[in-house]
């Protein structure tokens, strides 16, 4: 069983996510995604508009997504990694080629898949604020 995982805030979810979970999938047959949680995510500096329980909700009622779990911190992948047996980390391409994740060459795969254009969590909440 090949074993994908991925990493994201995933808030306010959009079809520029579900593409990207979909790419994620079909590169193996089961998907973790981490999700960051509250407390990680003042750390990166966003606050979501959701919940990390809300954001976990969602992100389990997805066909593509067969686990998720936390993203407490930064430091957590090369455990992620070897604790779920992962062959692949995929990202979005906005990560390509970042220390972030490059590293993890050492115990899987890293593939960026290209971001799709012309969404993003900031612009919906840009939209809306603007209404
Ligand atoms: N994404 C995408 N296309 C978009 C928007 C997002 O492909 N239009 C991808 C991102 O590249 C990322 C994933 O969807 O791989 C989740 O995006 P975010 O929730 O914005 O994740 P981010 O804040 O980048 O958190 O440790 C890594 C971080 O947790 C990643």
């Amino acid at each position: 069983m090949k074993k994908v995982l991925t990493y994201g805030t995933f808030d306010i979810l959009h079809y520029g996510h579900i593409r990207l979970l979909k790419r994620a999938k079909d590169l193996g047959d089961f998907l973790i995604v981490a999700i960051s949680t509250d407390q990680f995510n003042e750390l990166k500096g966003k606050k979501s508009y959701y919940s990390y329980e809300n954001r976990k909700e969602m992100l389990e009622a997805i066909k593509y997504v067969d686990l998720v779990i936390p993203e407490n911190n930064w430091e957590q992948k090369i455990s992620d990694v070897k604790d779920y047996n992962v062959d692949i980390v995929v990202m979005g391409s906005d990560w390509a080629d970042s220390d972030r994740f490059e590293y993890l060459r050492e115990y899987c795969d890293v593939v960026y898949l290209d971001r799709t254009e012309g969404i993003s969590t900031t612009e919906i909440k840009k939209s809306i604020n603007k209404r």
